[in-house]
């Protein structure tokens, strides 16, 4: 047993693992981590003493006739220390060993987290809709949400800074010029923007950032809509807030690890509450690997909230990004809102169909109707034809006809099928079968829908009834109250975490299809309709999109709660989330199954009820470092990320890692069926009326005992804080994952634990 365990940890303590081939003498961009800072004054002086010893470190490494290489990309100093630098492999490799440094890994692209292409569209954002009395809350505490992301477009009418006080004056950012952009492009609502990448600007040329941005923190603005379509009144989740946006991305560079660590360091010291990050990386390789774990766990420290994006790698398991614990990660949920584009047939039947289009057809004139095979160009293969593959269309065959093809080449994308239509001058084009990337294509003036397979077979019939088959495709309208909403969108990425499994991840789920906030109003954003000024709102699909949702949430929270710590908050959001639809029917996925936890997290989040939610589960810093420690990082390593004095528990192993955090969800990994019942422990604070009374009751899948004790926990002005105990016995069980909750109530409030626990 022992020396398995010596195996495990060993594969997981060193830090990137370096190729022993044969020395490479070629650089590339580092980042060498160095734990927490020990910079205390936080002056300038405090910054060249630390630069300089960033160099030193270098030149002890570099040799001395390569000294013209011995200079820093970037110096963290902040919250934590470390910095980035251009090295060999070799001297990457020796770097890692010293005894200074935690961990060195190559510099690597981030990936936004939307769906294909930036390209999404969408509606209202439910936090909208559902928020109303955001409006009667213009709470005065002043929170600022920092935005690392693609930058900021600041004339959008949801950054307007009428009716925003002074801006507080604990806030120490700055607003920097850059190409086409001024220092006077910040005001009271935008307060600080910076750029990390060269040559460079705050400013948002790709929409992302504006539209995380507006989600979080957008001033409300009426009669929005994108071109008219989901018209109604865009608003952040917290429309009072701060915003401080930071560029991490650029054309040539993409959106760098080393510039995300540069701005989470900035971004704490300037002073936000929350950092709101809607991009990750594909891979996971360690919680001391990972930008983003590594900048939010010294925010977490310094009580900043940070708040990520699950990723659109969806619906497979273990795809989920950001699984460190101290992260509330976001799966997306579609809402009540869709956009649907009639067909009508020749013979009088309309048929219901998906899309975004501007079209010009109309109800009183046909086109013909043919299907893809049918308009195939010489030596093509008749399956690609019929699934729109481009360059399969023969443009004289296909030139002024609507044309129908399947989706059972599941390659292609959906953009490209109406790209080979387009390019072959068909008049339209409906798209046969399910939509599988979840989203929908904006397909600007060309007419485009999609139907479902039932839907199909009706097209199908009449084409191969009729002699002549005609239809059209009509205008795109949106449709309320979809039901049943929300639901897990089908790209949205899966827990269970691939690197440990005693952690629920995704944290919570918020509305990330078909968004409507705003974008920079440029002429190459997709969709415009022919002849229309590009429009200042769009619409965008992705757990890009829930994440702000989250992080607004949040800032709500904060603005009411400025006393509430980080872990208070998140445990807020969570313990109320919502597990129920708007048939009042529980969660579910795109197939129609019930929503697990690995899907959902703990639930759809409702601010509103986050507000009051009674008890909550904090957190200490103890608890994230005991967490390195039961992963298997070393106690050497584990030390330096903390100024306060810190030893490992003894006998670390990854099983521990459930209970060593008192994290408001709980996660076993592994209950084996052959051994005795695993007891987690959990304390919980009283945040509402003092003399409070809370009756626990368990919903647990058939075959898994949970007990909880005690059963009945009363506080007083004496007792603010509890511990109970949940018993988990999968001895009667079947092998797999169940799922289930602990609620606590006191007939007024409810805070919902919920627990997914692996049987083996
Ligand atoms: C909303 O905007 C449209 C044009 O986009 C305009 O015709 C309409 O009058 C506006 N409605 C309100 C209430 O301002
Ligand atoms: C998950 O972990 C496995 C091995 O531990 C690795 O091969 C795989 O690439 C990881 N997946 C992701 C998405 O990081
Ligand atoms: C929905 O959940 C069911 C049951 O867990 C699963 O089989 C199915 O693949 C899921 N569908 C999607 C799109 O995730
Ligand atoms: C509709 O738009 C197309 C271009 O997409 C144009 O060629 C056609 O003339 C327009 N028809 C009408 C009736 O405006
Ligand atoms: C395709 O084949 C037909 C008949 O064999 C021929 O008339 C037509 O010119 C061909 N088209 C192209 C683009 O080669
Ligand atoms: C799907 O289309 C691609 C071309 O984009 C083609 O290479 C591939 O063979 C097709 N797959 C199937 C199953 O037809
Ligand atoms: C919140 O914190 C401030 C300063 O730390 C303190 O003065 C105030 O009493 C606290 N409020 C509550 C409700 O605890
Ligand atoms: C709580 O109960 C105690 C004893 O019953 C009472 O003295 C106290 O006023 C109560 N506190 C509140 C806030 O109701
Ligand atoms: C508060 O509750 C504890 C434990 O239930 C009890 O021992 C204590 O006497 C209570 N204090 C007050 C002031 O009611
Ligand atoms: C929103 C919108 O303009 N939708 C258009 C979609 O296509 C039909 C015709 O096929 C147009 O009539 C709609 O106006």
């Amino acid at each position: 047993m022992a020396s398995f365990l010596l195996l495990l940890l060993f594969s997981f303590m060193s830090c990137p693992i370096f190729s022993s081939s044969a020395p490479l003498q070629t650089t590339k961009p580092y980042i060498v981590y160095m734990g927490s800072s020990w910079n205390d004054q936080k002056t300038e002086v405090g910054a060249r003493i630390a630069e300089s010893a960033h160099l030193h470190l270098l030149s002890s490494i570099i040799p001395s006739q390569k000294s013209e290489r011995i200079s820093l990309i970037h110096s963290y100093h902040h919250a934590f220390n470390g910095f980035s630098a251009m090295l060999t492999e070799d001297e990457a490799s020796l770097l890692s060993d010293h005894p200074e440094v935690l961990c060195v890994f190559p510099n690597s692209v981030l990936q936004l987290h939307t769906t294909r292409s930036w390209d999404f569209l969408d509606a209202q954002s439910g936090i909208g809709s559902r928020l109303g009395y955001y409006q009667h809350h213009h709470s005065s505490h002043d929170v600022i949400i920092g935005i690392i992301d693609t930058g900021i477009w600041p004339e959008s009418p949801s950054f307007n800074d009428d009716h925003m006080g002074q801006i507080p004056s604990r806030w120490k950012g700055v607003c920097m010029d850059g190409s086409d952009f001024k220092k006077s492009n910040c005001n009271r609502k935008l307060i600080g923007a910076r750029y990390y990448n060269f040559p460079g600007s705050p400013r948002d040329i790709s929409g992302h950032g504006t539209h995380t941005a507006s989600t979080a923190a957008g001033l409300a603005v009426a009669n929005a809509s994108f071109y008219g379509l989901a018209r109604g009144t865009a608003r952040g989740g917290a429309p009072s807030a701060r915003i401080a946006s930071y560029n991490i991305c650029s054309e040539r560079a993409g959106c760098t690890a080393d510039a995300m660590l540069k701005a989470i360091d900035d971004a704490i010291e300037d002073g936000v509450d929350v950092i709101s990050i809607s991009m990750g990386s594909d891979i996971q390789l360690g919680f001391l690997q990972d930008p983003v774990a590594i900048g939010a766990f010294h925010a977490e420290q310094m009580g900043v909230m940070v708040i990520c994006s699950a990723g659109n790698d969806g619906p497979d398991a273990y795809t989920v990004s950001h699984t460190a614990p101290w992260i509330l990660t976001v799966a997306a949920s579609s809402i009540d809102r869709d956009f649907q584009s009639r067909v009508m047939l020749g013979n009088g039947r309309t048929i219901e169909g998906s899309a975004i289009n501007f079209s010009n057809l109309t109800r009183s004139k046909m086109y013909p109707l043919a299907l893809g095979e049918n308009v195939a160009s010489n030596n093509t293969l008749v399956s690609d034809a019929r699934n729109c593959v481009p360059g399969s269309l023969d443009s004289k065959k296909a030139s002024g006809k609507i044309i129908v093809c399947v989706t059972s080449n599941k390659t292609i994308w959906k953009e490209d099928r109406a790209y080979a239509a387009e390019s072959v001058k068909a008049r339209g084009l409906i798209l046969v079968g399910e939509n599988v990337e979840g989203y929908l294509y904006k397909a600007g003036s060309f007419p485009f829908t999609e139907v479902e397979k039932h839907a199909g077979y009706k097209i199908f019939n009449y084409i191969k009834s009729s002699k002549k088959p005609v239809a059209t495709i009509l205008p795109s309208v949106d449709v309320l109250g979809i039901r049943p909403s929300p639901v897990v969108a089908s790209f949205s990425s899966r827990g269970p975490g691939n690197l440990t499994e005693n952690i629920l991840k995704p944290d919570i789920m918020a509305p990330g299809v078909h968004i409507l906030a705003a974008i920079p109003p440029l002429s190459d954003e997709p969709g415009l309709p022919i002849g229309k000024k590009p429009s200042k709102f769009g619409i965008k699909s992705g757990t890009s999109m829930a994440c702000p949702h989250v992080s607004g949430a949040a800032a709500f929270i904060k603005s009411v709660h400025p006393n509430w710590s980080t872990s208070m908050i998140r445990s807020a959001l969570m313990t109320t989330a919502t597990i129920s639809n708007n048939m009042e029917k529980p969660l579910t996925n795109t197939s129609g199954y019930p929503a697990s936890p690995h899907e959902a997290g703990v639930g759809e989040i409702s601010p509103a009820r986050a507000l009051d939610p009674g008890l909550v589960f904090e957190t200490t810093e103890e608890d994230y470092l005991n967490f390195l420690c039961y992963y298997g990082y070393s106690e050497t390593k584990v030390k330096k990320m903390t100024k306060t004095k810190f030893k490992c528990p003894k006998g670390s192993s990854k099983e521990l890692i459930t209970s060593s955090i008192n994290h408001p969800s709980i996660s076993v990994g592994k209950l084996d069926q052959k051994h005795p019942a695993q007891i987690i422990r959990r304390k919980m604070t009283n945040v509402g009326s003092t003399n409070a009374s809370y009756y626990s009751r368990v919903y647990a899948s058939r075959g898994l005992t949970v007990n909880v004790s005690p059963k009945k926990i009363s506080f007083n002005e004496s007792k603010r804080k509890a511990w109970f105990r949940v018993l988990f016995d999968g001895r009667k069980a079947p092998k797999g994952y169940h799922f289930g909750y602990v609620m606590w109530s006191d007939g007024h409030h409810r805070a919902r634990i919920v627990f997914a626990v692996n049987v083996h």
